[in-house]
């Protein structure tokens, strides 16, 4: 993100708390025709499936129903010492000839004892920019013009190797006895406004023709899709050796939306990780400071269904606010993180989102967010709340991916998703 990009089309962000507009949440406990939601099975049979149809019309869109895929294997080859071994298979999205296809690179630690846990993530600037192993294929894809000289028009070219590898901190999430996933977003739907043609929106788009356009799927819920088909592949992958009912899904920023609506929309992520995913992700729509929906549906049009532009400057008017769709993952674990100079994401409304979500994770008979209740106040950096399953940290620094991030989103992995803790 640019800061200077703040400032196009005229939106001037406000920061000011006392200049947010006075709203009420959505309860989540509430459900639209104003039945409280007492017990467990109402939230599984009645409140849970409301909200997410909620989601799908209003703001992400409907996605059509899951395709098969198929898959074939590129290359595997001991890395970092033998600290792994890395694989890369491609997978197809559907039969059609003129399938879309991603290429998902998976490290899997080469010490373990059994299937291991993994973390599964989309990201930004190719596999060929998570390590710079001249060995990866530089991803021939459209590429958002990189600030750093990492692309020639909306080519990828030999600079952007490894580019984002300070997001990725392989070795050490290896080490910590998990396997990585990771896909470039932009195999699955390019990252521009098309009219919805190319990737699947374009191979898979006739599938949603039944839905209202306004609430067709948006780019998030097409790079959610996308998880989803990751996930069945490591679910086919049996050999690679990871536990498929133990992957958690993460992403930042925009993927961070993206990871948030793939754990609300697909129940088999065992843990959901959003870092500073902002607004449509983990903040909350109605405290409008920072990205407000206007802005972020002008300046991406494509990211969100065509409804969700109903609510420009109009928040208090949608059904739903983005702690409902924290409340989608439970009682699964899922954790939010936020950085202190980060506030066009609000951290302020990503922290309020999380506790707002907590009664429906305690109504599931978790702990929540931990302790009794959530905690009334935001917490200062680096003082992570990872006691419950629901967490939460702020973080000091910018708009990143962090080793700091890493490690708290690994000691929760250990808490969540080890065997005998
Ligand atoms: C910004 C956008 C944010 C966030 C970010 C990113 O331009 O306003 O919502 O998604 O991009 O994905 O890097």
């Amino acid at each position: 993100f640019h800061p200077s990009n703040r400032s196009v089309m005229g939106f001037e962000p406000n920061y000011d708390e006392s200049k947010i507009p006075e709203y009420t949440l959505p309860d989540p406990l509430v459900t639209q025709s104003g039945s409280p939601v007492t017990t467990a099975e109402q939230w599984n049979t009645v409140r849970r499936p409301e909200l997410l149809a909620l989601f799908e019309k209003h703001v992400y869109g409907v996605s059509p129903p899951p395709c098969p895929i198929r898959r074939k294997h590129v290359s595997s080859k001991t890395v970092f010492d033998g600290l792994a071994t890395r694989t890369e298979i491609d997978v197809l999205f559907g039969s059609a000839d003129d399938a879309t296809s991603m290429r998902m690179m998976v490290y899997v630690p080469k010490q373990r004892a059994g299937a291991v846990p993994a973390f599964l993530g989309l990201n930004f600037q190719g596999n060929h920019g998570v390590d710079d192993d001249p060995e990866i294929e530089l991803n021939p894809g459209w590429f958002r013009v990189g600030r750093d000289g990492t692309t020639d028009g909306n080519k990828a070219n030999e600079k952007s190797r490894g580019a984002t590898a300070s997001r990725w901190p392989l070795q050490m999430i290896l080490k910590r006895g998990y396997a990585v996933a990771t896909i470039y977003y932009g195999d699955i739907d390019p990252d521009f406004d098309d009219g919805f043609n190319n990737g699947i929106h374009g191979t898979l788009g006739d599938q949603v023709a039944h839905v209202a356009p306004e609430s067709r799927w948006g780019s998030i819920a097409a790079w959610a899709y996308g998880l989803s088909r990751g996930l069945d592949c490591l679910e086919a992958e049996t050999d690679l050796g990871i536990d498929a009912a133990k992957v958690a899904v993460l992403g930042h920023s925009r993927l961070g939306k993206t990871a948030l609506w793939a754990g609300a929309t697909d129940p088999r992520f065992a843990m959901v990780i959003s870092n500073n995913s902002g607004c449509g992700g983990a903040a909350l729509s109605r405290r409008a400071i920072g990205e407000t929906v206007g802005r972020i549906n002008e300046a991406f049009p494509h990211w969100f269904c065509d409804q969700f532009t109903e609510y420009n400057e109009n928040e208090d008017a949608c059904p739903v606010d983005q702690h409902e769709l924290i409340a989608l993952a439970a009682p699964r674990p899922i954790y939010v993180a936020s950085a202190t100079e980060d506030q066009w994401a609000d951290p302020k409304g990503e922290f309020l989102a999380a506790a707002a979500a907590d009664p429906v994770y305690r109504l599931l008979g978790t702990d929540g967010m931990g302790g009794d209740a959530p905690p009334a106040k935001m917490p200062a950096a680096e003082q992570p709340i990872n006691s419950g399953v629901v967490g939460y940290h702020l973080r000091t620094g910018k708009h990143a991916v962090t080793d700091y991030d890493w490690q708290q989103y690994l000691d929760f992995a250990d808490r969540h998703m080890k065997d005998g803790r």
